[in-house]
């Protein structure tokens, strides 16, 4: 029997652990992650012949270093490698939930997106087009009302094929999405996604220069992808820059951090995070629309 792990990330209150019940039922364990507090609740569900191992993440807007909640996920997602992680969407604030979203994206993990609250949403008198926007984002999506349990069985089917799409990567046109942790496996997304995040002509010239510096360090070279790295370290991302050894990247990094600053007048983190929701903003007016009218919604 084929057994598959599933995370199931998202932002506190997108009704992540009402999924986690209905897909686990009574089957769960809850623990701890290893050395903190933060709870860590697992539980198994049979979807035809596959068993799948379910794990619930911290709730998190972020994937960056600045909580352990975020850490946690984060270093789950990259170290234990899940054969499909599940973004828990509140649909009645899809761009405040999207930066997740494209972080996940950015980490090229085979990701499925559940648009919750679709009730809320609905009432809201938003629609999605959802085809463009499981284009945009290379993830299958499925909408759901997680305490009616409505959409969990055609979850499950989004989730089997996203993991069995990744068992079988010759099937997928196209190259790894920028991201995919390619050094370390096979994760990619499901359906071939139109296109990571770009920075921008200074900060993409910066980024190049890092990464080429860590495709050439054998210390660091493969266990993280190389742009993924080379973007967090220029966004000052603590955890990772500790445990860079090279002088030479490291100095790199605050050159190029510097270099972004005075081509921009501002900071790396700030302009990187900018551009990451100028992405969202022109995908939320190409695929949310209201009364009719594209727009995007309003979180
Ligand atoms: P978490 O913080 O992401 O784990 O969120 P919870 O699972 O605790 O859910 C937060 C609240 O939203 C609870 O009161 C749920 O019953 C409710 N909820 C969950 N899913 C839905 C949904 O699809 N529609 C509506 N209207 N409420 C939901
Ligand atoms: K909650
Ligand atoms: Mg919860």
């Amino acid at each position: 029997k084929r057994q598959i792990v599933v995370a199931l990330a998202g932002n506190p209150n997108s009704g992540k652990t009402t999924i986690f019940n209905q897909l686990t039922g009574a089957r769960q364990h809850v623990g701890n992650y290893p050395g903190v507090t933060v709870e860590r609740k697992e539980g198994l569900r049979r979807h035809g012949d596959t068993e799948i191992r379910i794990v619930d993440l911290p709730g998190t807007y972020s994937l960056t270093a600045y909580s352990e909640e975020e850490l946690i996920a984060r270093n789950f997602i990259i170290e234990e490698k899940p054969d499909v992680v599940v973004h828990v969407i509140d649909a009645s604030n899809l761009e405040r939930n999207l930066y997740l979203t494209v972080q996940l994206m950015e980490l090229g993990v085979p990701l499925v997106m559940a648009l919750n609250m679709s009730d809320v949403a609905k009432s809201k008198g938003y629609r999605f087009d959802l085809k463009k926007l499981s284009h945009r984002f290379g993830a299958e999506i499925v909408e759901t009302v997680g305490h009616k349990g409505r959409g969990i069985r055609e979850l499950l089917d989004a989730i089997s094929s996203t993991a069995e799409a990744k068992r079988s990567p010759g099937k997928e046109k196209g190259k790894p999405a920028a991201g995919s942790l390619s050094a370390r496996g096979s994760i990619r997304g499901a359906p071939s996604r139109s296109g990571g995040v770009r920075y921008g002509e200074e900060v993409e010239k910066q980024i190049a220069v890092v990464q080429s510096l860590i495709e050439r360090d054998d210390g660091i070279r493969g266990s993280y992808d190389a742009r993924w790295l080379a973007v967090k370290l220029l966004e000052n991302d603590g955890y990772l820059l500790e445990r860079i050894g090279s002088m030479q990247i490291r100095n790199q990094v605050s050159r190029g951090a510097d270099l972004i600053e005075k081509a921009t007048g501002q900071s790396a983190e700030t302009v990187i995070a900018a551009a990451r929701y100028e992405l969202i903003f022109t995908i939320c007016q190409e695929t949310v629309h209201s009364q009719g009218q594209p727009r995007p919604s309003l979180s």
